[in-house]
Protein backbone atom coordinates (compact mmCIF):
# COMPACT_ATOMS: atom_id res chain seq x y z
CA UNK A 1 0.00 0.00 0.00
CA UNK A 2 2.70 2.54 1.10
CA UNK A 3 4.76 1.33 -2.17
CA UNK A 4 1.41 2.58 -4.02
CA UNK A 5 1.27 5.83 -2.08
CA UNK A 6 4.55 6.79 -2.82
CA UNK A 7 4.71 5.83 -6.61
CA UNK A 8 1.54 8.20 -6.90
CA UNK A 9 3.47 10.60 -5.15
CA UNK A 10 6.33 10.45 -7.67
CA UNK A 11 4.10 10.97 -10.51
CA UNK A 12 2.23 13.66 -9.23
CA UNK A 13 5.38 15.30 -8.66
CA UNK A 14 7.30 14.66 -12.13
CA UNK A 15 3.62 15.94 -13.58
CA UNK A 16 4.10 19.23 -11.49
CA UNK A 17 7.80 20.04 -12.72
CA UNK A 18 7.04 18.76 -16.12
CA UNK A 19 4.06 21.23 -16.46
CA UNK A 20 6.07 24.36 -14.25
CA UNK A 21 8.58 23.28 -17.20
CA UNK A 22 6.19 23.87 -19.72
CA UNK A 23 4.62 26.90 -18.75
CA UNK A 24 8.19 28.73 -18.82
CA UNK A 25 8.92 27.70 -21.98
CA UNK A 26 5.16 29.23 -22.99
CA UNK A 27 6.47 32.08 -21.36
CA UNK A 28 9.36 32.55 -22.75
CA UNK A 29 8.34 31.84 -26.52
CA UNK A 30 5.51 35.20 -26.31
CA UNK A 31 8.32 37.34 -24.61
CA UNK A 32 10.90 36.07 -27.28
CA UNK A 33 13.08 35.34 -25.14
CA UNK A 34 12.76 31.33 -26.51
CA UNK A 35 15.83 31.49 -28.56
CA UNK A 36 18.07 32.35 -25.93
CA UNK A 37 16.81 29.42 -23.80
CA UNK A 38 17.15 26.94 -27.20
CA UNK A 39 20.66 27.99 -27.63
CA UNK A 40 21.49 27.35 -23.87
CA UNK A 41 20.11 24.16 -23.80
CA UNK A 42 21.83 23.29 -26.56
CA UNK A 43 25.10 23.88 -24.61
CA UNK A 44 24.15 22.00 -21.62
CA UNK A 45 22.85 18.88 -24.21
CA UNK A 46 26.77 19.52 -26.26
CA UNK A 47 28.49 19.07 -22.57
CA UNK A 48 26.41 16.19 -21.59
CA UNK A 49 27.60 14.07 -24.62
CA UNK A 50 30.84 14.62 -23.59
CA UNK A 51 30.52 13.94 -19.96
CA UNK A 52 29.11 10.55 -21.34
CA UNK A 53 31.65 9.77 -22.95
CA UNK A 54 33.92 10.66 -20.60
CA UNK A 55 32.25 9.03 -17.68
CA UNK A 56 30.71 5.80 -19.74
CA UNK A 57 33.99 5.45 -21.85
CA UNK A 58 36.10 5.33 -18.32
CA UNK A 59 33.31 3.04 -16.91
CA UNK A 60 34.01 0.43 -19.78
CA UNK A 61 37.66 0.73 -19.86
CA UNK A 62 37.93 0.08 -16.05
CA UNK A 63 35.77 -2.77 -16.20
CA UNK A 64 37.26 -4.25 -19.04
CA UNK A 65 40.78 -4.20 -17.26
CA UNK A 66 38.70 -5.41 -14.12
CA UNK A 67 37.67 -8.19 -15.28
CA UNK A 68 40.08 -9.03 -17.99
CA UNK A 69 41.57 -12.21 -15.98
CA UNK A 70 37.50 -13.91 -17.53
CA UNK A 71 38.11 -12.96 -20.79
CA UNK A 72 41.10 -15.11 -21.63
CA UNK A 73 40.62 -17.88 -19.09
CA UNK A 74 43.58 -20.52 -19.40
CA UNK A 75 42.59 -23.06 -23.03
CA UNK A 76 42.58 -27.04 -22.03
CA UNK A 77 41.65 -28.12 -25.89
CA UNK A 78 43.34 -28.23 -29.28
CA UNK A 79 40.78 -26.20 -31.21
CA UNK A 80 40.62 -23.53 -28.42
CA UNK A 81 43.51 -21.88 -29.83
CA UNK A 82 42.32 -21.70 -32.83
CA UNK A 83 38.41 -19.70 -31.65
CA UNK A 84 40.39 -17.68 -28.90
CA UNK A 85 42.79 -16.23 -32.15
CA UNK A 86 39.50 -15.67 -33.91
CA UNK A 87 38.18 -14.06 -31.00
CA UNK A 88 41.04 -12.00 -30.53
CA UNK A 89 40.88 -10.60 -34.51
CA UNK A 90 37.61 -9.85 -33.95
CA UNK A 91 37.76 -7.84 -30.82
CA UNK A 92 40.70 -5.92 -31.88
CA UNK A 93 39.46 -4.87 -35.67
CA UNK A 94 35.62 -4.22 -34.53
CA UNK A 95 37.20 -2.51 -31.01
CA UNK A 96 39.17 0.08 -33.14
CA UNK A 97 36.14 1.02 -35.64
CA UNK A 98 34.11 1.44 -31.88
CA UNK A 99 36.15 3.02 -30.39
CA UNK A 100 36.82 5.67 -33.65
CA UNK A 101 32.63 6.01 -34.46
CA UNK A 102 31.59 6.11 -30.73
CA UNK A 103 34.38 8.98 -30.03
CA UNK A 104 33.38 10.63 -33.12
CA UNK A 105 29.54 10.07 -32.09
CA UNK A 106 30.30 12.11 -28.61
CA UNK A 107 32.56 14.36 -30.05
CA UNK A 108 30.28 16.31 -32.80
CA UNK A 109 27.16 17.41 -31.41
CA UNK A 110 29.68 19.25 -28.83
CA UNK A 111 32.03 20.84 -31.91
CA UNK A 112 28.71 21.47 -33.89
CA UNK A 113 26.39 22.70 -31.74
CA UNK A 114 23.92 25.38 -32.69
CA UNK A 115 25.86 29.03 -33.08
CA UNK A 116 23.76 31.47 -34.02
CA UNK A 117 26.14 32.96 -36.96
CA UNK A 118 27.27 29.75 -38.05
CA UNK A 119 25.95 28.03 -41.04
CA UNK A 120 25.68 24.23 -41.93
CA UNK A 121 27.70 23.19 -44.85
CA UNK A 122 25.51 21.82 -47.78
CA UNK A 123 27.31 18.36 -48.80
CA UNK A 124 24.91 16.36 -50.38
CA UNK A 125 26.80 13.41 -51.70
CA UNK A 126 30.08 11.96 -52.20
CA UNK A 127 30.61 8.91 -54.58
CA UNK A 128 33.73 8.03 -54.06
CA UNK A 129 33.69 8.22 -50.22
CA UNK A 130 30.52 6.08 -50.04
CA UNK A 131 32.22 3.32 -52.06
CA UNK A 132 35.26 3.22 -49.69
CA UNK A 133 33.06 3.34 -46.61
CA UNK A 134 31.08 0.12 -48.60
CA UNK A 135 33.73 -1.80 -49.72
CA UNK A 136 36.83 -1.59 -47.11
CA UNK A 137 34.24 -2.64 -44.15
CA UNK A 138 32.83 -5.32 -46.99
CA UNK A 139 36.23 -6.81 -47.37
CA UNK A 140 36.99 -7.01 -43.59
CA UNK A 141 33.69 -8.62 -42.73
CA UNK A 142 33.98 -10.91 -45.33
CA UNK A 143 37.72 -11.96 -44.28
CA UNK A 144 36.46 -12.08 -40.48
CA UNK A 145 33.11 -14.57 -41.94
CA UNK A 146 35.13 -16.62 -44.05
CA UNK A 147 37.94 -17.10 -41.48
CA UNK A 148 35.40 -17.84 -38.97
CA UNK A 149 33.65 -19.79 -41.10
CA UNK A 150 36.77 -22.43 -41.95
CA UNK A 151 37.45 -22.92 -38.19
CA UNK A 152 34.27 -23.62 -37.45
CA UNK A 153 33.99 -26.09 -40.23
CA UNK A 154 37.09 -27.62 -39.28
CA UNK A 155 36.00 -27.85 -35.53
CA UNK A 156 32.35 -29.20 -36.85
CA UNK A 157 33.22 -31.45 -38.94
CA UNK A 158 33.29 -36.07 -38.45
CA UNK A 159 34.96 -37.03 -35.27
CA UNK A 160 38.00 -39.21 -36.23
CA UNK A 161 37.46 -43.08 -36.35
CA UNK A 162 39.29 -43.69 -32.53
CA UNK A 163 37.48 -41.29 -30.78
CA UNK A 164 36.60 -41.59 -27.53
CA UNK A 165 32.25 -41.26 -27.16
CA UNK A 166 30.80 -39.70 -24.35
CA UNK A 167 27.39 -39.45 -24.40
CA UNK A 168 25.27 -36.08 -22.69
CA UNK A 169 22.38 -35.94 -21.87
CA UNK A 170 20.54 -32.97 -20.78
CA UNK A 171 17.24 -32.80 -17.91
CA UNK A 172 15.20 -30.72 -15.77
CA UNK A 173 18.02 -30.31 -13.22
CA UNK A 174 21.18 -32.96 -14.33
CA UNK A 175 23.11 -34.30 -16.57
CA UNK A 176 23.44 -37.68 -17.26
CA UNK A 177 26.30 -39.37 -18.79
CA UNK A 178 26.79 -42.82 -20.73
CA UNK A 179 29.83 -44.41 -21.97
CA UNK A 180 29.72 -47.35 -24.63
CA UNK A 181 32.30 -49.64 -22.45
CA UNK A 182 34.42 -51.32 -24.11
CA UNK A 183 32.89 -51.68 -27.78
CA UNK A 184 33.05 -47.53 -27.94
CA UNK A 185 29.56 -47.77 -29.10
CA UNK A 186 26.65 -46.30 -27.35
CA UNK A 187 23.58 -48.79 -27.42
CA UNK A 188 20.43 -47.50 -28.85
CA UNK A 189 17.67 -45.05 -26.88
CA UNK A 190 14.52 -44.73 -27.46
CA UNK A 191 12.15 -42.15 -24.83
CA UNK A 192 9.66 -44.45 -24.48
CA UNK A 193 11.75 -46.84 -22.67
CA UNK A 194 12.53 -43.95 -20.05
CA UNK A 195 11.71 -45.17 -16.22
CA UNK A 196 12.98 -44.48 -12.94
CA UNK A 197 15.62 -46.72 -13.04
CA UNK A 198 16.40 -46.11 -16.88
CA UNK A 199 16.87 -42.29 -17.08
CA UNK A 200 18.42 -42.12 -20.30
CA UNK A 201 15.83 -44.45 -22.19
CA UNK A 202 18.73 -47.26 -22.61
CA UNK A 203 17.45 -49.92 -25.30
CA UNK A 204 19.09 -53.08 -23.47
CA UNK A 205 17.65 -55.42 -26.02
CA UNK A 206 20.02 -53.51 -28.39
CA UNK A 207 23.78 -55.82 -27.49
CA UNK A 208 25.57 -52.69 -28.01
CA UNK A 209 24.23 -50.96 -24.69
CA UNK A 210 25.31 -53.98 -22.65
CA UNK A 211 28.36 -52.97 -21.89
CA UNK A 212 27.19 -49.21 -21.65
CA UNK A 213 27.54 -47.86 -18.24
CA UNK A 214 27.51 -44.18 -16.08
CA UNK A 215 29.36 -41.80 -14.20
CA UNK A 216 29.00 -38.75 -11.99
CA UNK A 217 32.27 -37.59 -13.50
CA UNK A 218 32.78 -37.24 -17.38
CA UNK A 219 36.52 -38.53 -17.27
CA UNK A 220 37.86 -37.92 -20.41
CA UNK A 221 41.88 -38.88 -21.53
CA UNK A 222 44.10 -36.29 -22.24
CA UNK A 223 45.71 -35.82 -25.92
CA UNK A 224 43.12 -37.88 -27.56
CA UNK A 225 39.64 -37.13 -29.76
CA UNK A 226 36.98 -37.18 -27.32
CA UNK A 227 33.25 -37.22 -28.97
CA UNK A 228 30.15 -35.86 -26.99
CA UNK A 229 27.02 -36.90 -28.22
CA UNK A 230 24.35 -34.41 -26.91
CA UNK A 231 20.70 -34.64 -26.57
CA UNK A 232 18.13 -33.65 -24.40
CA UNK A 233 15.14 -35.25 -22.53
CA UNK A 234 12.80 -32.03 -21.77
CA UNK A 235 13.64 -28.43 -23.13
CA UNK A 236 16.58 -26.90 -24.73
CA UNK A 237 19.53 -27.38 -22.90
CA UNK A 238 23.49 -26.40 -23.82
CA UNK A 239 26.35 -27.73 -22.65
CA UNK A 240 29.06 -25.32 -22.45
CA UNK A 241 32.66 -26.20 -20.87
CA UNK A 242 34.42 -23.01 -21.28
CA UNK A 243 37.89 -24.27 -20.50
CA UNK A 244 37.70 -26.58 -23.41
CA UNK A 245 36.19 -23.44 -25.40
CA UNK A 246 33.12 -26.05 -25.99
CA UNK A 247 29.57 -24.83 -26.32
CA UNK A 248 26.69 -27.01 -28.14
CA UNK A 249 23.08 -26.85 -27.54
CA UNK A 250 21.43 -29.96 -26.34
CA UNK A 251 17.92 -30.29 -28.13
CA UNK A 252 15.22 -32.67 -27.70
CA UNK A 253 14.93 -35.12 -30.74
CA UNK A 254 17.51 -33.83 -32.59
CA UNK A 255 21.01 -35.16 -31.12
CA UNK A 256 24.27 -32.93 -31.37
CA UNK A 257 27.83 -33.40 -31.37
CA UNK A 258 30.96 -31.70 -30.44
CA UNK A 259 34.52 -33.64 -30.50
CA UNK A 260 37.57 -32.22 -29.34
CA UNK A 261 41.15 -33.07 -28.17
CA UNK A 262 42.28 -32.05 -24.33
CA UNK A 263 45.30 -30.84 -23.82
CA UNK A 264 46.02 -30.50 -20.28
CA UNK A 265 44.91 -33.17 -17.68
CA UNK A 266 43.07 -31.67 -14.71
CA UNK A 267 46.45 -32.68 -12.49
CA UNK A 268 48.55 -30.17 -15.11
CA UNK A 269 45.95 -27.00 -14.79
CA UNK A 270 45.45 -27.35 -11.21
CA UNK A 271 49.44 -26.93 -11.04
CA UNK A 272 49.52 -24.15 -13.73
CA UNK A 273 47.07 -22.05 -11.37
CA UNK A 274 48.07 -22.70 -8.64
CA UNK A 275 44.80 -23.97 -7.30
CA UNK A 276 44.27 -27.61 -5.66
CA UNK A 277 40.57 -27.14 -5.97
CA UNK A 278 40.32 -26.62 -9.56
CA UNK A 279 38.12 -28.54 -11.90
CA UNK A 280 37.12 -28.62 -15.54
CA UNK A 281 33.13 -28.32 -15.29
CA UNK A 282 30.29 -28.55 -17.80
CA UNK A 283 27.43 -25.58 -17.18
CA UNK A 284 24.39 -25.47 -18.78
CA UNK A 285 23.85 -21.81 -20.90
CA UNK A 286 20.38 -22.48 -21.83
CA UNK A 287 18.02 -20.58 -19.57
CA UNK A 288 15.91 -24.35 -19.30
CA UNK A 289 13.92 -23.49 -16.18
CA UNK A 290 13.92 -22.89 -12.18
CA UNK A 291 16.82 -25.13 -11.05
CA UNK A 292 19.45 -24.04 -14.15
CA UNK A 293 22.31 -23.20 -12.46
CA UNK A 294 22.38 -26.13 -10.64
CA UNK A 295 23.31 -28.04 -14.13
CA UNK A 296 26.68 -28.89 -13.11
CA UNK A 297 29.42 -31.75 -14.05
CA UNK A 298 32.56 -31.88 -13.51
CA UNK A 299 35.22 -33.00 -16.28
CA UNK A 300 38.26 -34.69 -14.68
CA UNK A 301 40.88 -34.99 -17.63
CA UNK A 302 43.44 -37.66 -17.35
CA UNK A 303 46.07 -39.63 -18.86
CA UNK A 304 45.34 -42.13 -21.51
CA UNK A 305 46.56 -45.02 -19.34
CA UNK A 306 44.73 -44.06 -16.34
CA UNK A 307 41.77 -43.27 -18.51
CA UNK A 308 41.70 -47.13 -19.49
CA UNK A 309 42.08 -48.48 -15.89
CA UNK A 310 39.19 -46.34 -14.84
CA UNK A 311 37.10 -47.53 -18.08
CA UNK A 312 37.64 -51.08 -16.85
CA UNK A 313 36.63 -50.61 -13.54
CA UNK A 314 33.07 -49.48 -14.33
CA UNK A 315 30.21 -51.26 -13.29
CA UNK A 316 27.80 -51.64 -16.40
CA UNK A 317 24.16 -50.35 -15.80
CA UNK A 318 23.17 -54.03 -16.19
CA UNK A 319 25.71 -54.47 -13.38
CA UNK A 320 24.35 -51.77 -11.19
CA UNK A 321 20.61 -52.83 -11.92
CA UNK A 322 20.24 -56.81 -12.94
CA UNK A 323 16.52 -55.95 -13.34
CA UNK A 324 17.36 -53.79 -16.15
CA UNK A 325 18.08 -57.57 -18.18
CA UNK A 326 14.15 -58.23 -17.85
CA UNK A 327 12.12 -59.12 -20.67
CA UNK A 328 15.25 -58.80 -22.96
CA UNK A 329 15.84 -61.83 -25.19
CA UNK A 330 17.99 -64.68 -23.66
CA UNK A 331 21.03 -64.10 -26.45
CA UNK A 332 21.59 -60.75 -25.49
CA UNK A 333 21.06 -61.83 -22.17
CA UNK A 334 23.95 -64.20 -22.39
CA UNK A 335 26.41 -61.71 -23.16
CA UNK A 336 25.30 -59.75 -20.02
CA UNK A 337 25.83 -62.68 -18.42
CA UNK A 338 29.00 -63.85 -20.19
CA UNK A 339 30.60 -60.00 -19.42
CA UNK A 340 29.23 -59.84 -15.21
CU1 LIG B 1 19.62 -26.71 -18.70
Amino acid sequence: MYGFLIAVGVLLLLSIIWMVYRIQTLVSVVKGSDKKIASSSNKINAILFVVFLVAVGGLMFWYSIKEFDNYQLPIASEHGVVTDQLFWITMAVTGVVFLITHVLLFIFPYKYQYKENRKATFYPDNNKLEIIWTVVPGIVLAGLVISGWMAWSDITAPAPENAHVVEIMGYQFAWDIRYPGKDNILGDYDYRLTTAQNGMGVDFSDKNAIDDFSSPVVVIPKGEPVLFKIRARDVLHSVFAPHMRLKMDAVPGMPTRFWFVPTKTTAEMREELGNPEFNYEIACTEICGQGHNSMRRVIEVVEPAEYQKWVSEQKTFIQTNPALADGIEVEVKEVADIQK
